[in-house]
């Protein structure tokens, strides 16, 4: 529902203002929904970069499918878990324009795994931001990969049992160990403190898409308390106590911070002290075996020398 903004009148002082990085269009979500704060985050951080103009974002399927219509941006639609492989066409023949996945856990870990770690690999030069709800939000709170072990969904009525369904996956940790990516940090939009380093963490994934850094992707911590049957404010005091401790907020990977420009930097100096400790291995693997033939050889002689010392007694 598109919405105009009333000019403000001639004794009025604008303090505040909904960002051009967002269309003026009523979010659709349900209340209490972090998606919208993230929306929001995204918007300010392409108004900021002046990138509004040149920026293609790409939804997924899942509650944000709607997004679409809040970005003010070019936007595509990918089928469900294919945004990184869309963002990464779109990307690849306009290398000059921002290009941006928004997935959920859903998306981006279940159906989109594959899709996801490649182009993490690949090292494309895309952002992506990760809505981790620990539910699939959209079609009525199945369990997601990120679901927490015992967590109650509707297709875990008894809690997520690991031993028949396995261990929730870290996201950002597990693609931080591949060489394509260039930065990867987790953040929340529960409270002002936490939007507030979730807004510098969205705005420097877009600068490393723009400075050429490598992949740059920031998962979100979200509530969806439409599925998780509470209201907004327990809603965020049950993500702060079961999916805090387990998803740990913070940077894990920053190659700037590592003292690199971009991936292919990074990766090269990696290589070289991989190889550099490789050969170190070999080196003291070789010297261990010459000390022991060198053992061998001493205790030989001294058999030797005992043996002709007997013989002539
Ligand atoms: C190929 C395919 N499989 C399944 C679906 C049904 N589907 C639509 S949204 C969704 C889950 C989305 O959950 P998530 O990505 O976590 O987003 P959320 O709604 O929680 O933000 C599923 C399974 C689909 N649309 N297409
Ligand atoms: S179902 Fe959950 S994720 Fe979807 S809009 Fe509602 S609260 Fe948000
Ligand atoms: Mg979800």
């Amino acid at each position: 529902m598109a919405r105009t903004m009333p000019a403000p009148k001639d004794n009025e002082k604008v303090v505040f203002e909904r960002t051009k990085g967002l269309t003026d269009t009523a979010f659709t979500y349900c209340a209490g929904c972090m998606h919208g704060t993230v929306h929001r985050l995204i918007g300010e951080s392409l108004e900021a970069l002046q990138v509004t103009g040149s920026t293609v974002g790409v939804a997924p399927v899942g509650c944000s499918v709607t997004a679409t219509n809040f970005f003010n941006c070019d936007m595509v639609q990918a089928s469900h878990g294919r945004a990184a492989a869309v963002a990464t066409g779109i990307k690849r023949v306009n290398p000059n324009n921002i290009v941006f996945s928004y997935q959920g856990d859903g998306d981006l870990a279940a159906i989109g795994t594959a899709e996801s770690v490649h182009a993490a690999a690949r090292g494309e030069h895309i952002t992506v931001i990760f809505i981790n709800n620990a539910i699939y939000g959209m079609t009525g709170g199945q369990m997601a990969p990120t679901t927490m072990p015992g967590q109650i969904t509707q297709t875990s009525p008894y809690g997520r049992i690991i031993a028949q369904d396995g261990y929730p996956l870290r996201v950002v940790e597990m693609l931080s160990t591949l060489d394509g990516v260039a930065y990867a940090e987790r953040v929340s939009v529960d409270t002002p403190k936490n939007i507030r380093a979730a807004k510098r963490a969205v705005r420097k994934a877009f600068e490393y898409q723009r400075d050429k850094r490598g992949y740059s992707i920031v998962e979100v911590l979200c509530t969806c308390p439409t599925n998780w049957g509470l209201n907004p404010l327990d809603s965020a005091d049950w993500m702060r106590k079961n999916m805090f401790p387990y998803y740990p907020l913070g940077v894990y990977r920053d190659i700037k911070a590592e003292g690199f420009e971009n991936i292919v930097d990074a990766a090269a100096a990696k290589l070289e002290d991989q190889k550099a400790a490789y050969a170190a291995q070999v080196e003291a693997e070789l010297a261990r075996e010459i000390a022991k033939e060198e053992r061998k050889a001493s205790m030989k002689a001294d058999i030797a020398e005992a043996a002709d010392s007997k013989g002539g007694a």
